[in-house]
């Protein structure tokens, strides 16, 4: 029987990931934690919570005993844009979450996944179908943090025989729940100011290519990927994912499709427009749909589609 514990269960992942696993494995059977309760949440309502900060190892061990785990999913992190604000703050949550998780997947022998990110690649990596094994020096702290979490992953696996997998993820798109801080929002707050306002400026500048993916795409990667057997995976940590590869005016034109007063403008942020010159346009992930079948199945019409109106349905 499978018990997953899971951190940052609040997060723009972690709630809907929460409910698919609920769904698939029992509702009993996925402790979702975070570290703050709010009320109103359906992953505080749904099924067993539990406050958790990801630097408390004491009380990490403490859940993972007492609810008998045997999978652990380390989401607690903080996203591109706020890690390079706050680098040390970020350092101390993004690693110090990490091996806190690590160490108790080793002592009782978890089933591990925590996500990389397309910030693990950095401005000397291939930009274009970037390889599953490239260059990796990327130049913020996030991106520091995520290169570190892959070699951890494939140190604790190769050492102690920890199964960790990971994939990189690219921007993820939901309606669900907001993405706190990234690089890549712009393409979730793009739909939101679309339909409130039929206009959105971009932080983002224009022709600045970079990976995405809707969430149901990435729900089913991460489950897909757990499910795997573990002799079939080479590159565990961690396999390049992405559905689609597009700048601010593609979104603009797909939204355009079903609104055609949307107006798309610019209003640049030069520290998230750096971050993303910093990043590939566009990730090769053949190795993922080799090694565990992934396959999305939301190109950008689709997913537009969707979001337009999950968000209405939302009364946005
Ligand atoms: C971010 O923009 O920081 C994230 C990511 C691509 O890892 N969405």
């Amino acid at each position: 029987m499978k018990k997953i514990l899971i951190t940052g269960a609040l997060g723009q992942i972690g709630s809907e990931l929460t409910h698919a696993l609920r769904e698939k494995y029992g509702v009993e059977n996925v402790i979702a934690t975070d570290i703050r309760k709010p009320e109103d949440s359906r992953v505080v309502s749904e099924g067993v919570f539990e406050i958790l900060d990801v630097t408390d190892a004491e009380k990490m061990k403490e859940l993972i005993t007492h609810y008998q785990v045997d999978t652990l999913i380390h989401l607690a992190a903080l996203l591109s844009a706020v890690a390079e604000a706050k680098p040390k703050l970020a350092w101390d949550l993004n690693m110090g979450g990490l091996i806190n998780a690590l160490e108790l997947a080793r002592e009782y022998q978890l089933k591990f996944f925590t996500p990389s990110s397309i910030g693990a690649f950095g401005p000397n990596t291939p930009k274009d179908q970037t390889p599953q094994v490239t260059i990796q020096r990327p130049t913020t702290m996030y991106g520091v943090t995520k290169v570190s979490g892959e070699l951890l992953g494939d140190y604790y696996y190769q050492k102690f025989g920890v199964d960790t997998r990971s994939v990189r993820f690219p921007g993820l798109i939901s309606y669900e729940t907001l993405p706190g801080g990234g690089t890549t929002d712009y393409a979730v707050d793009i739909y939101y100011e679309a339909l409130r306002k039929q206009t959105y400026a971009s932080f983002i500048a224009q022709g600045t290519y970079m990976d995405m993916m809707y969430m149901p795409d990435a729900i089913d990667a991460i489950i897909k990927l757990m499910e795997a057997p573990s002799d079939q995976l080479i590159h565990r940590n961690a396999y390049n994912v992405s559905a689609m590869s597009i700048a601010p005016e593609d979104v603009a034109q797909a939204i355009q499709k079903h609104m055609p007063d949307f107006k798309l403008s610019y209003e640049v942020d030069p520290t998230r427009q750096k971050i993303a010159e910093s990043w590939p346009n566009a990730i090769d992930t053949t190795v993922a749909k080799t090694e565990w079948g992934f396959s999305p199945q939301y190109d950008l019409d689709k997913m537009t589609e969707d979001m337009l109106t999950q968000l209405k349905n939302k009364g946005i």
